[in-house]
């Protein structure tokens, strides 16, 4: 299965058999696509079960926003966010992930149940990162990071944008098994929009082959990103805002996944849940017969965690579910 897509397995999670689906919950008042609107904790489990019932594999939990020239939020604050987020959802079986640049907001996660770290900085804004990772075992996503969003960081200038990325994400993976992270618990990133320019995520979603050489699953984030802004405006237009770019977004989806990506990272679950079990199904039709018959739609479902999906999968239909 996935051996065969080249999607790869990451230990620790479930062997989905597709890609997987993996819905934001920020729980910010400023993050760029939807901040302020799950800052409150029960509103951000409720919108996280939500997630879930419409198909998310994983959902990420999040406490600071990543946006251009955005103030760091401290410490204590983002585990007043995030900790009980994470422990509303774990207690009604989700799989959590959590999207954080420190140490301990990852540890007091994987203490509350998250079982992933999502670390925009790959492990580079807080030294304590990589240790913390390494010794709770936990599956970590390395994402192509430059730098805090500010000033000159914010666009990024590269010669050859696939390359360089490919360069700096492999020399940042080294690092992280340099600390003690295992080699198949470690997922790579391309960092749409981090200290890149429209074209340059557009060339990046274009060469996704490429950033596969890196040798481990691949997570890609398009979600309402401002290329999918800048491509629906058009040369001359204003682009949409952030949450008209949904299905812009869901397409994105099925080129990945067709593409053999490990999981996408999205705010809108619903289409972009189609889209993977569609691109599943297409690329299960490549081993069918010419009749078709071998592979149905049903057959192309994923074999998430019961754990993960409790109130889709687990209930024995994802078409009742959604
Ligand atoms: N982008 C954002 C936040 N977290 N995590 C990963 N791994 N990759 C990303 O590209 C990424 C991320 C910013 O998007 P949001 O604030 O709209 O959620």
């Amino acid at each position: 299965m996935s051996e065969k897509s080249g999607r790869g397995h990451v230990a620790g999670l479930p062997a989905w058999d597709r890609c997987a689906v993996m819905g934001v919950v920020n729980v910010t008042p400023d993050s760029f696509s939807d901040g302020g609107h799950w800052f409150d904790t029960t509103a951000a489990v409720k919108h996280g079960l939500d997630l879930v019932t419409e198909g998310a594999d994983l959902v990420d939990v999040g406490g600071e926003s990543t946006r251009p020239g955005a103030a760091r939020v401290d410490e204590a604050e983002e585990l007043r966010r995030v900790i009980p987020v994470v422990r509303g959802l774990v207690s009604e079986g989700v799989l959590v992930s959590v999207d954080t640049m420190r140490a301990s907001v990852a540890e007091r996660s994987l203490a509350a149940g998250a079982v992933l770290v999502n670390d925009v900085s790959g492990g580079l804004a807080d030294p304590a990162m990589i240790p913390a990772v390494a010794a709770a075992g936990a599956p970590f996503v390395v994402m192509h990071w430059r730098g805090f969003l500010q000033g000159s960081t914010v666009r990024g200038s590269y010669e050859d944008v696939v390359s360089e990325v490919v360069d700096e994400l492999r020399a940042r993976v080294e690092a992280v098994l340099a600390g003690g992270v295992a080699p198949d618990r470690i997922v790579v990133d391309p960092g749409l929009g981090f200290s890149k320019e429209a074209g340059h995520d557009l060339v990046l979603l274009a060469h996704l082959d490429r950033l596969r050489e890196v040798g481990h699953p691949l997570l890609v984030a398009a979600s309402r990103k401002r290329f999918l802004g800048r491509v629906l405006a058009g040369p001359a237009g204003a682009p949409p805002p952030a949450r008209e770019r949904d299905a812009a977004t869901a397409a994105v989806s099925a080129l990945a996944a067709h593409q053999g990506v490990w999981a996408v990272r999205v705010h809108e679950v619903r289409a972009t849940a189609d889209a993977v079990r569609v691109a599943r199904a297409v690329e299960g039709a490549r081993t069918a017969g010419p009749t078709g018959t071998t592979e149905t739609a049903r057959g192309a479902e994923g074999t998430g965690s019961t754990e993960a999906v409790g109130t889709a999968e687990a209930t024995g239909t994802a078409e009742g579910a959604r």
